[in-house]
């Protein structure tokens, strides 16, 4: 009989992580390297929130978007995570901001919101 009840009470939590996994952002994987970011552009769509998942294969880099007011750094052998709400539809730029060599200035990459 208490083996039943527990089983029972197990059901809703099993159903709301389900929901909560449905519901969470989608993940957009950009890595940083000199003097590039890969890829060089990614495509979101408008009012549908995502986590920019940030790594690096080289050494520290930053990435800093103004448009949406985001700027970290990204560290070698970890993942940053940016949750991002594309709220306003374009092309939008962001780049590296942690000097990183003779290529840093051109380190560039593109988020395209659609919509
Ligand atoms: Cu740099």
């Amino acid at each position: 009989m208490k083996r039943r009840a527990v089983l029972l009470s197990g059901l809703p939590l099993v159903a709301g992580a389900a929901h909560l996994a449905a519901q969470s952002p989608a993940e957009v994987r950009i890595s940083a390297r000199k003097f590039e970011y890969h890829p060089p552009k990614v495509t979101v769509k408008r009012n549908q929130p995502v986590v920019l998942v940030l790594t690096s294969e080289d050494r520290i880099h930053g990435f800093k978007m103004p448009d949406f007011g985001l700027r970290t750094d990204i560290v070698p052998g970890q993942e940053t995570r940016v949750p991002l709400m594309p709220d306003k539809a374009g092309s939008f730029t962001f780049f590296c901001d942690v000097f990183c060599g003779d290529g840093h200035e051109d380190m560039d990459g593109t988020i395209v919101v659609e919509g």
